[in-house]
């Protein structure tokens, strides 16, 4: 070897192969033996410390006892590992490259991918960000990085690696590879936690076919590799292509039959909000970003039992409730599943179809966070979801709940400047004035004046 000492794959070794420790010795012109170094994974630490590593020295010189230095830090690991959580949750590493996104942007989607994994039953150990123009081809990391990540992993006994950019079926298998750990991306924990809350059969359908068009093509990949591993990379044809094929063919005749169900439940489904007599009962329906507090509106406003939970996508299939205004008028009103950013792409058709119910709205009540710290972008989210379902046209109420969170004195510019109602559907406030002016925009269309902006926020200031 050229004096180079230890090389990242060395020190990466230290963690994939079980190695004590790993010592190279540069080798002279003359063949004589030059400096010597050593080095062995440190047990988990705040500094981020990888691994420890001795001075280099000549080998005659290593007078070092290695079994001691070895158990020691063994000893360290054992104790670092025996006091973490035990429990069925999976431990995970959280990891995000900016990739062209500025610092607060990062920051902010690596708080909701925090809360998706929460909501996946996953207890995130650790999150590692770089700073990188864009992601590396071959492993979304650089590589410095990704032997680090290797190492951190080993040290914090971690399960699973959640990546918050979509990574492509070659990228999955070459870091799975390098880690041998299992690899996801916000996509596959989306469809995890829409396939841990599925309960109707319809929801279920939807779920199980996105997860088949996810896993189609890295289906092949998959395959691909245990085939080279089968043939040892000589020939091609052999046992591994005709499992490929037969795997591909099942999941495409499952994905085709799953295809046909969703059809006929469409259908009927439309038959049915066809029949549906509701002699001119108007829809007031509830949209908004995921864990904004819109089954907590329709608890509130209906006093009816829904389930409430402080995780993202508690709903996920379709609620409506009668509801009656002041007035003694009637509406229907109805909640459905939250929306998100950039929604994976093999799970909005699944969306799309529990969304269908949103065409028969009258009036979307568009529920917002006001307390989150990206109002703006969540939005612009909600309304690019609604934009593509074409229901852009829909009048629309802006409501901005959680106001409790907010100090008193910020609500009402906040908004005044949104012309939303703010309310808080977990303490009943502003729920009078977000009724009335729901109302005002169900019947009295006509009547509304240019002056009626003021005269809903004086309402609303009143509270509930
Ligand atoms: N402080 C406060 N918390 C609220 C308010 N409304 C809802 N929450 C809380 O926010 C969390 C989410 O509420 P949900 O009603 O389940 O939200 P959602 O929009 O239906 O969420 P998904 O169905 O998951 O998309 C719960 O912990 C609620 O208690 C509010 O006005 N104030
Ligand atoms: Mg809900």
């Amino acid at each position: 070897l050229a004096n180079e000492g230890l090389t990242r794959d060395d020190l990466t070794d230290l963690a994939l192969l079980r190695l004590d420790a790993v010592v190279s010795i540069a080798v002279g012109e003359n063949g004589l033996p030059g400096l010597a170094h050593a080095a062995s994974l440190s047990p988990a630490n705040d500094e981020g410390r990888a691994t420890e590593s001795l001075p280099p020295r000549h080998p005659a010189e290593f007078d070092f006892d290695f079994g001691l230095w070895i158990r020691e830090l063994e000893n360290e690991l054992a104790r670092a590992t025996a006091t973490r959580e035990v429990g069925p949750d999976e431990r995970a590493i959280l990891v995000s490259v900016t990739a062209g996104r500025d610092r607060e942007t990062l920051e902010m989607h690596v708080a909701e991918l925090r809360e998706l994994a929460r909501a996946a039953g996953v207890s995130v150990v650790e999150v590692v960000t770089q700073s990188r123009p864009r992601v590396d081809p071959r492993t979304v990391l650089g590589a410095g990085k990704l032997s680090d990540l290797v190492i951190r992993c080993f040290q914090n006994d971690i399960d699973l690696v959640i990546f918050d950019q979509d990574i492509s079926p070659a990228q999955a298998r070459t870091l799975s590879e390098r880690m041998e750990l299992r690899v996801i991306d916000r996509t596959q924990l989306i469809l995890d936690i829409f396939a841990q809350r599925a309960t109707s059969g319809d929801g279920k359908l939807q779920v199980e076919l996105a997860q088949l068009r996810y896993r189609m093509p890295r289906l092949a990949q998959r395959a691909d590799l245990s085939l080279s591993r089968l043939a040892g990379g000589i020939g091609g044809r052999g046992p591994g292509e005709t499992k490929l094929e037969s795997d591909r063919r099942r999941v495409r005749d499952r994905i085709t039959r799953l295809e046909r169900e969703t059809k006929r439940l469409t259908r009927q489904r439309e038959g049915r909000r066809r029949r549906r007599d509701r002699r001119g009962v108007p829809v007031l329906s509830i949209v908004g970003y995921t864990n904004a507090g819109k089954s907590t509106l329709l608890r509130a406003l209906t006093r009816s039992e829904v389930h409430i939970e402080d995780k993202m996508f508690a709903t996920l299939d379709p609620v409506s409730r009668r509801l009656r205004f002041p007035r003694e008028r009637e509406v229907i009103i109805t909640d459905t599943v939250g929306f998100i950013r950039d929604l994976p792409e093999d799970l909005k058709a699944a969306f799309h179809a529990t969304l269908e119910e949103l065409r028969d709205a009258n009036l979307l009540l568009h529920v917002v966070d006001a307390a989150s710290p990206d109002v703006d972008r969540r939005i612009r989210a909600v309304r690019d979801v609604l934009g593509e379902l074409g229901l852009d046209d829909k009048p629309e109420l802006l409501v901005f709940n959680q106001v409790d969170r907010l100090p008193e004195d910020e609500i009402e510019g906040l908004a005044r400047r949104y012309r939303a109602i703010p309310v808080s559907a977990l303490e009943g406030r502003g729920l009078r004035a977000l009724l009335t002016r729901a109302e005002d925009i169900l019947w009295d269309d006509e009547k509304r004046c240019p002056g009626e902006e003021e005269r809903f926020l004086d309402l609303a200031a009143e509270g509930g």
